[in-house]
């Protein structure tokens, strides 16, 4: 229902002051966590305060308060750093967080489990490794992804400096994450002057991505802003500008959707910051600030229809904008394993189980990363798919480096299934407070489960993006795979088939309420009907969205008696 009036965070930001509010003051009270006001504004500054929700039910009956501790999500355009930075993360890691570094689903990392009394100096931590966790999260428009392959050519250098430079571009004015957490020194009481967030930035969260066709491994359409470079040889021509992709939804509240983006102008190659700052300031003027679950891009690119979107566009940009040509056809490239980089170096991709880089028992990918490092001449990305790319390794330390990371339990990316490498899960609980199932930590399971599926239906060859996530905020990108279970109820997951793994496409949703336990069964029907009546390369996505639900839901009931026993 939309609602009247500005939101309250609308209201937080306003009297915020540059981001400011009362933050520093309630970092330095003694208190375990920040008032709700503060828990806002620190978003920006890139933290969320949250709380250890597997020990909070025992804690209440012992009388105590929630565990509350603080995530910290790092800005990395393009998901690429120095090898010196990364090390100064695996230290923060130990130091002051749970002695994990997450990878996230937008190309950069994140600490779990810092206490209050560490935030700041994990924060100077951080930015003494020349990284800013500011913009991270919160209405601004947060990290910027694109193609992770190092190859060493002026298509991936240039989509590297871009992302870069829109990161750069677009951070808010605002001096206060530099006076908080690294004391410099306060020339005015804020709100500083902001040419292009004003004094209540953005109505929500903003994203962008950047791709070019042949490896659209960001799933570069699910972002506000997608940017896709075109290039004649090595000399780029220009940009296609897509507006209004975006993911999140809320159960059974149908004006919420998940959407792609779409095609709306081409830009010079001189206008890029001028024309995503256009973009940028036409959702801040026009974007819903009532209602914070309509108040992405992707509803006001909806509400007034493309028309519009591109005569306001041309308003901010000041010149007529071309059309854009029509999307290209795009693939994913596997980047797990060895490639050359065109340098005479090599990269070797590493899947990594849910982004999450710590060290287990017989598997030490933390210690192995962090020493390889030390040792070898190499770099690390992230990716988008929660995974880590090792980069310019010479062609003679290809093997060395291999027998120095299965010393630890590591295996080159290769030698998991394509399934498992291009699959992802968000972290859901213990740390998200909006998770209504397990993701992260059923992932090996449920991956597990279906490669068995696979094999017995003579599938295993395939590759299916499988994204699982605890509720339907959709941070692992669960509605462009092609399976996404995405958390209904504690144990049950809405399970959702027919994106395509080239992550253009929007998934449907199969059934809404799929007791964990009983996905094996379901799955067990689903593959037998697809193996059995695929077409020649047809992707099981691909498959699922040419036959349709109502049919795929009637054939599960035929086989299984009823549509009760359809989803057993
Ligand atoms: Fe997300 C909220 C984790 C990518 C849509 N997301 C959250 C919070 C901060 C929960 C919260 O608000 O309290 C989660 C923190 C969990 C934790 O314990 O760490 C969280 N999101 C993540 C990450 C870490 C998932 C991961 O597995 O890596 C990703 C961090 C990305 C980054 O580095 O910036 C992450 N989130 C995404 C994506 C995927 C993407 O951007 O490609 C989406 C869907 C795309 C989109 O934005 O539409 C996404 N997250 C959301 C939403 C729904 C937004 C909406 O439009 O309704 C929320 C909830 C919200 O904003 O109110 C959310
Ligand atoms: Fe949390 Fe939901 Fe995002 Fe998972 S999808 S991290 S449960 S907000």
């Amino acid at each position: 229902m939309a609602k009247d009036g500005p939101s309250k965070v609308e209201e937080i930001k306003r009297a915020s002051r540059g981001l400011r509010g009362r933050l520093a003051e309630e970092l330095a009270a003694p208190d375990d966590g920040f008032g709700p006001e503060s828990v806002q504004l620190l978003k920006f500054h890139g933290s969320y305060q949250q709380y250890d929700r597997d020990s909070a039910t025992e804690r209440k009956t012992r009388g105590l308060d929630k565990d509350i501790q603080f995530m910290i999500r790092l800005r990395i355009p393009g998901g690429k750093i120095s090898t010196e930075q990364y090390l100064a993360l695996d230290e923060i890691a130990g130091r002051f967080a749970n002695g994990t570094i997450r990878i996230t689903t937008r190309q950069t990392v994140q600490f779990h489990g810092v206490i209050k009394s560490d935030l700041k100096s994990t924060m100077r931590a951080i930015n003494d490794a020349l990284i800013v966790t500011f913009g991270a999260c919160g209405d601004v428009v947060r990290n910027v992804t694109t193609n992770p392959a190092p190859i060493d050519d002026e298509i991936h250098r240039r989509m590297d400096r871009d992302a870069a430079l829109l990161s750069g571009a677009l951070l808010p004015a605002t001096r206060s994450y530099y006076e908080i957490w690294l004391d410099e020194e306060k020339v005015s009481e804020g709100p500083e002057p902001d040419a292009l967030y004003g004094a209540v930035y953005l109505p929500r969260k903003f994203k962008i991505g950047i791709a070019t066709p042949d490896d659209n491994t960001v799933d570069v359409l699910t972002n506000d802003l997608a940017i896709l470079p075109s290039f004649r040889g090595d000399v780029l021509q220009g940009y296609t500008i897509a507006v209004g992709g975006g993911l999140g939804t809320t159960h059974n509240k149908p004006e919420t959707y998940p959407r792609v983006a779409t095609p709306v102008a081409f830009a010079g190659p001189d206008d890029l910051v001028k024309i995503a700052k256009a973009v940028v300031a036409v959702q801040r003027d026009h974007g819903n600030r009532s209602d914070r679950r309509r108040a992405r891009l992707k509803y006001l690119v909806d509400e007034k229809g493309l028309p519009w979107f591109k005569a306001q566009l041309e308003k901010e940009f000041g010149a007529p904008l071309a059309d854009p040509p029509p999307l290209p056809r795009f693939q994913v490239k596997n980047h797990m394993g060895w490639h050359p980089q065109g340098d005479g170096a090599w990269y070797l991709g590493l899947h990594v189980p849910n982004g999450r880089i710590a060290d287990r028992p017989g598997w030490r990918l933390r210690t192995a990363i962090r020493d390889a490092l030390g040792k070898f001449p190499i770099r690390p990305v992230f990716m988008t798919t929660q995974d880590l790319i090792l980069a310019d390794v010479p062609e003679d330390a290809r093997q060395a480096l291999e027998d120095f990371l299965l010393a630890h339990g590591v295996a080159p990316g290769d030698s998991v299934s394509k399934t498992r490498a291009a699959s992802m899960a968000c972290p859901a609980l213990p740390t998200c407070g909006l998770a209504l199932t397990e993701a992260e930590r059923v992932q090996p399971a449920v991956l597990d489960m279906l490669e068995r599926l696979m094999a017995r239906h003579g599938i295993d060859g395939e590759r299916m993006s499988v994204r699982i996530t605890g509720c339907p905020n959709g941070c692992a990108r669960p509605f462009v795979g092609d399976i996404g279970f995405v958390g209904r109820m504690p144990g049950h997951y809405a399970v959702f088939v027919g994106g395509d793994f080239e992550g253009t496409r929007i998934n449907q949703k199969l059934y809404d309420r799929v007791a964990y336990d009983d996905i094996e069964g379901l799955f067990d029907r689903l593959f037998a009907l697809y193996a059995r009546e695929r077409r020649a390369h047809e992707g099981f996505g691909d498959f699922c969205h040419r036959t349709g639900t109502a049919a795929l839901q009637a054939h599960l009931t035929e086989v299984s008696g009823s549509p009760e026993a359809a989803r057993l």
